[in-house]
């Protein structure tokens, strides 16, 4: 047995819905939610869920999702049927309203529960922090950061994270959200961009012509107008393909480290896509396990109530990976993690020789070439420092 047991002096809780998992966006499409069945069958196989609370979450009712999205998407979403639309005719159709009906965003069967679910298991989340119950918080089903307030995008419909910060926001002066997809977080950046409550930190594959959404320039820092509370509250960090563990843990650290102390959060929301590991289906970086999860333990370390959400992630075996990895962080078991998967897990065939951290000779896919220079990323932090400036907590 691993001997697992519950940290005493602070709480981790973990939020779940095994219905969310059982939904199809279509065979061959890149989001496959049966990757958080995969997850949780890793974190149970290694006796976590003893040291943690776990929760199955509710679906978010109409109104919490009301909080965000606009009433005339959220009925169009409840009753649009999954009719399946001939791709040649994507955009012409007029039914296509709210961006929905594409090949990113389908139309599938109990799409508007899934979409409930994900935000419910964030609304929970934020839920036991605000009360004290839990120090961090778990939500790998949500972290859909695409979803605008009436249109759909990137595969999100629903922002879950925009809700539960929202959430947050009704106890917590100063939210700080980090977002570590391979994506901009776009749709939370726009959220709170005309508020000095909420600061968005996203750091992503930045190609404005190759890369979706090719938005979160180093200079998009939010409204520029001087009248505006939101100036400066929104910070990016464009990166090039094949970023390695060393060079995205000194970016990391510097300017989330200065961010925390010039800011000063009461909370940190942090999205944790998978999709930033090397051999990532649609992923550009080189990071391993180990450096994905130093983010969480650096954030961990920050001693504030701390939402921990899913997100991108499209080679489904290191998305599992990963998010137990982090979940072990997040407990305080990471020591007690060997290098291998348990042989009771359900899903043994899904890793078949691998190990929860590949050693050197079998990293996560095949190495990118590296195409982040020294000097640009001391450009990256020196902009970061500037925009701090005008930032007093
Ligand atoms: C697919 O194989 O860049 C969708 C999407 C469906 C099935 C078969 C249809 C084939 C890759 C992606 C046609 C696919 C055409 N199927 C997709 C501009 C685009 C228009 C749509 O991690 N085509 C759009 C969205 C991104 C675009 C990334 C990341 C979400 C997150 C948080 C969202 N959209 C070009 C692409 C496939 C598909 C294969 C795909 N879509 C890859 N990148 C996109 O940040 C959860
Ligand atoms: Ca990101
Ligand atoms: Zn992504």
């Amino acid at each position: 047995e691993s001997g697992i047991t519950k940290p005493k002096g602070y709480n981790v809780s973990f939020h779940c819905n095994p219905e969310m998992e059982k939904h199809h966006f279509g065979m061959t499409h890149p989001m496959k939610p049966w990757r958080l069945t995969l997850s949780k069958s890793l974190i149970y196989s290694y006796g976590m869920s003893f040291a943690m609370d776990n929760y199955i979450s509710r679906a978010a009712t109409y109104e919490e999702l009301a909080t965000f999205h606009s009433t005339d998407y959220l009925d169009f979403l409840g009753t649009v049927l999954p009719e399946p639309v001939p791709r040649d005719l994507e955009n012409q159709n007029p039914d296509l309203k709210f961006n929905l009906g594409g090949s990113d965003c389908p139309l599938f069967d109990g799409l508007y529960d899934y979409c409930s679910m994900s935000a419910g298991g964030a609304l929970d989340a934020a839920r036991k922090l605000v009360s004290h119950q839990s120090d961090i918080a778990i939500a790998w089903g949500g972290g859909l950061h695409h979803a605008h307030k009436a249109e759909a995008s990137g595969f999100c419909y629903i922002n879950d994270i925009v809700v539960a910060i929202l959430e947050l926001l009704r106890y917590h002066p100063r939210v700080l959200y980090i977002d570590i997809d391979v994506h901009h977080g776009d749709g939370v950046e726009e959220a709170f961009f005309s508020t000095d409550r909420v600061m968005t930190v996203s750091f992503h594959k930045y190609d404005p012509n190759n890369f979706f959404p090719g938005t979160g320039a180093l200079d998009d820092n939010g409204p520029k107008s001087e009248q505006n509370p939101g100036s400066h509250h929104a910070l990016n960090v464009p990166l090039n393909d094949g970023i390695t563990d060393e060079q995205y843990a000194m970016l990391f650290d510097t300017i989330i480290g200065q961010i925390v102390e010039k800011f000063r959060p009461t909370a940190i929301a942090l999205q944790c896509g998978a999709d930033s590991l090397a051999g990532d289906r649609l992923g550009r970086f080189n990071l391993q396990v180990q450096g994905h999860g130093a983010c969480v333990a650096f954030c961990k370390r920050m001693n504030l109530p701390l939402l921990l959400f899913g997100g991108g992630g499209y080679t489904p075996r290191n998305v599992a990976r990963a998010w137990a990895y982090e979940t072990a962080l997040a407990v305080g078991v990471d020591d007690k993690i060997n290098d291998y998967i348990p042989s009771h897990t359900p899903w043994r065939d899904q890793f078949r020789h691998d190990t929860l951290f590949p050693t050197l000779e079998q990293i996560l896919g095949e190495p990118r070439v590296n195409r982040n220079t020294q000097k640009r990323l001391q450009e990256m932090i020196q902009h970061v420092t500037e925009q701090l400036r005008f930032v007093q907590a």
